[in-house]
């Protein structure tokens, strides 16, 4: 697994759940809502008050940027041109036949064009991408909020997780995947991206439509979304770590 030495603050954190003997937890469980995880945290040596705050709280917002601030030019990084006959199909016209499909633990299943996407309310935002390899870049990007998406299929009270299952598969076919608890899920700053830089976004980046998840790691931002899929457990979904390189090691939960 690669590491992310420059961010402390997470290499903190995740030495405090270590401390608390808790790093397997830190998987797949959402540990704010677990009745007995702060207590025992707040019992761990050497664990202070905001360090337990830090970690039980993902409310805040990450830092947004101003134009001034984007980025001359922003890596594509993973895949940037899948392959898969079904995506070039839809790529070699523009996107019209494409459609979000959202299934699983949900009232209301439903399939959404970019037309339908872009019909819906809408947020920009200029932030940073931190990517494990050791790069960031600044970037605007316009999309439809996640919870805009949600609201309209009712999510059922037994879900919680939003899988997104993406176009491009790997060497050994295997198709890359990202998920997140809801509480990321509807987060203001969670977008299904449309446009970066104030053009539609292209292909090396992910298009039609990409996640940004600003307070995680890029490999959480998923690229080439074709279906969201809400459901109750990770297991069973890919290798069943919750996404394509958690699946080799990744944490999970990638705070940045
Ligand atoms: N479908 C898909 N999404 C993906 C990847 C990928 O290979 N395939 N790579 C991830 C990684 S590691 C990063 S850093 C970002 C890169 O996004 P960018 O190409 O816009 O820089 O996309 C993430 N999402
Ligand atoms: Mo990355």
């Amino acid at each position: 697994m690669k590491s992310a030495p420059r961010i402390d603050r997470r290499r903190f954190l995740s030495g405090a759940a270590r401390a608390a003997g808790l790093l397997t937890l830190a998987g797949c469980d959402n540990l704010s809502q677990s009745d007995w995880f702060p207590a025992l945290l707040g019992r761990a040596e050497g664990v202070t008050q905001w360090a337990q705050r830090l970690i039980t709280s993902r409310v805040a917002m990450a830092k947004e940027y101003t134009e001034a601030d984007l980025s001359p030019v922003f890596p594509a990084n993973g895949e940037s041109s899948p392959d898969n006959p079904d995506y070039r199909a839809l790529a070699e016209n523009g996107f019209t036949d494409w459609k979000l499909e959202i299934g699983g633990l949900v009232q209301q299943p439903a399939a959404f064009s970019l037309t339908d996407l872009r019909g819906m309310p809408s947020r920009t935002q200029i932030t940073r991408h931190d990517c494990v390899e050791g790069w960031s870049a600044i970037a605007k990007w316009t999309g439809v909020p996640l919870h805009e998406v949600l609201g309209r299929v009712q999510p059922l009270n037994s879900a919680r997780y939003v899988v997104f299952h993406c176009a491009d598969l790997d060497e050994d076919r295997m198709r890359y995947y990202e998920s997140l608890d809801l509480e990321d899920a509807y987060h203001p700053q969670t977008i299904l991206a449309y446009d970066m830089n104030g053009g539609s976004l292209p292909v090396a980046h992910g298009a039609p439509i990409r996640l940004r998840v600003e307070r995680q790691l890029g490999y959480k931002h998923a690229k080439y979304v074709m279906q969201i899929e809400l459901v109750k457990s990770l297991e069973g979904i890919g290798g069943g770590q919750g996404g394509y390189w958690e699946d080799q090691g990744y944490e999970w939960y990638a705070g940045i």
